[in-house]
């Protein structure tokens, strides 16, 4: 059915696509007609399934009577409503509850195989094997379907663990290459291996539904997430071939004279590619942890930098006007500006430096994000209503496709769907979901188990 369904989708989409009348972003959204059988749960499946909800997907989120998605109750700011930890992970699905250990929950599971295109889920090693869903029952009941994993690793020595984001930071070379030398790996806020994974299994189930338009067949989609953290951290092992043929010169350890180890260091806050930079500090630093900016001394605008931080006679001094010259005297040029920006607020120093196309960044704080008009009028912070929990900010699409506008819309209570999908997907009559609701299937045991 799932075939039949997408080969009318796909021709219907044909037809509409050549007609040029349909102004862009009418015709439909890029992922109408996928269906995404949603198994996902905490943040990395998540965010990969809202990501193609976003899209246009209908994503079924299959959650787990009485408590569902554990995040729905983690972090809980308002009383009795869903956290934001889920809402903000969660937009654009629809929610079913279904026990996959009952009996008739696994029969419910097996026709939303059938009928779905993508199945996508970040359990535990061996979990969805348990539940008697293995990849050739899947691809037994419903050959078309692309099933899309996040583990922790990949085949390997580590192949069973269970691993959460900062593990993978750690595992993927994030962390020991994040942070100051002289202090311990750091991991980053940014969450590189949960979010990173899950936008990668993102790609890779696109991919893999391109592929299955020529083949006609699904196949299984796998991203680790230490696969996916080194592969955000890949300029770090560039390095660390680097440093096989001599020190790393534009690590600001080089020009204070510290000699390199075996492994790539802390690097702080240098840029890390070819262009040195640093953050500094801005007016107003003593009182406000966000008043920094970081600033790239990048060559081509080298001398409107000297004219700007007072320093004009450097656009000649040997020491100083070519960009090796200053590698070793990173410290004391950093040191130099900073004493500039430090009398100028960050957005300021903003301000100047773009009048010369000196690449600059005021530090943001998460407050000035939250109230940043801009990032509202592109749809990257959208605020969405809740009946239970009211008003709450969210992330948008951050990928923005001209044809196929993002609505965003907020996450399902628990259960919210569960008839809706049983009688107008599966096509259980009420007669039939009546008695499905009665075997324990859809709801939580009496038992409380
Ligand atoms: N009905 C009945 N049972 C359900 C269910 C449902 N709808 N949904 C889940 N369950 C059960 C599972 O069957 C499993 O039971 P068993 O252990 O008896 O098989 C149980 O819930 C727990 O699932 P889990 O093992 O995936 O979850 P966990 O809390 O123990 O571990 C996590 C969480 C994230 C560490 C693990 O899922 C994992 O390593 N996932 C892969 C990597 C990943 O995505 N990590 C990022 C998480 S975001 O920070």
């Amino acid at each position: 059915m799932a075939k039949k369904r997408a080969a009318k989708s796909t021709k219907k989409k044909a037809t509409k696509s050549t007609k040029k009348s349909i102004p862009w972003g009418k015709n439909g959204k890029a992922l109408d007609g996928v269906r995404i059988l949603d198994f996902t749960h905490v943040q990395s499946g998540p965010t990969c399934t809202q990501l193609l909800g976003y899209m246009g997907a209908d994503c079924i989120k299959v959650e787990r009577p009485g408590t569902g998605d554990i995040t729905r109750g983690q972090l809980r700011d308002v009383k009795g409503a869903d956290s934001l930890y889920f809402t903000m992970l969660n937009g654009n699905k629809r929610s079913i509850t279904i026990d996959s250990k009952h009996p008739k929950g696994k029969e419910i599971l097996e026709r939303l195989v059938k009928e779905c295109d993508v199945l996508v889920e970040n359990f535990a090693p061996g979990t969805l094997d348990r539940m008697g869903f293995t990849w050739e029952h899947v691809h037994k009941l419903n050959p078309r379907m692309i099933m899309a994993s996040v583990k922790g690793f990949g085949p390997g020595p580590y192949e069973e663990c269970k691993v959460y984001e900062n593990i993978a930071q750690c595992a993927g070379g994030a962390a020991s290459t994040t942070g100051f030398r002289e202090g311990p790996p750091v991991v980053t806020g940014a969450q590189i291996g949960d979010s990173g994974t899950g936008l990668h299994l993102a790609l890779g189930i696109v991919a893999a539904l391109y592929q299955r338009n020529r083949t006609g067949r699904g196949q299984r989609v796998l991203c680790a997430m230490q696969d996916g953290v080194l592969n955000l951290a890949r300029v770090k092992l560039r390095d660390q071939q680097r440093l096989k043929h001599g020190p790393l010169e534009e690590y600001s350890q080089f020009g204070e004279g510290v000699p390199f180890g075996k492994s790539v260091p802390r690097a702080g806050n240098d840029s890390g590619g070819g262009q040195p930079g640093w953050i500094l500090k801005c007016k107003g630093w003593e009182t406000d942890p966000d008043a920094y900016t970081y600033f790239i001394t990048q060559a081509p605008v080298w001398e409107h930098i000297c004219d700007l931080i007072g320093k004009p006679e450097w656009k000649t001094d040997p020491d100083y006007a070519k960009p090796p010259a200053r590698l070793p005297r990173l410290k004391h040029i950093f040191a130099t500006i900073e004493a500039w920006t430090m009398t100028k607020t960050k957005f300021e120093v903003m301000d100047l430096c773009n009048q010369h196309d000196i690449p600059v960044g005021p530090i943001l704080s998460m407050k000035e994000i939250a109230e940043d008009q801009s990032l509202r009028d592109t749809g990257t912070v959208v605020e969405v209503d809740h009946p239970t929990r009211g008003k709450y900010l969210t992330v948008g699409n951050p990928i923005k496709l001209s044809d196929s506008p993002c609505d965003v819309k907020r996450s399902p209570l628990l259960g919210e769907h569960t008839e809706e999908i049983l009688t107008k997907v599966l096509g259980y009559t009420r007669k039939e979901v009546a008695d499905i609701k009665s075997s324990g299937a859809i709801t939580p045991s009496e038992k409380g188990a």
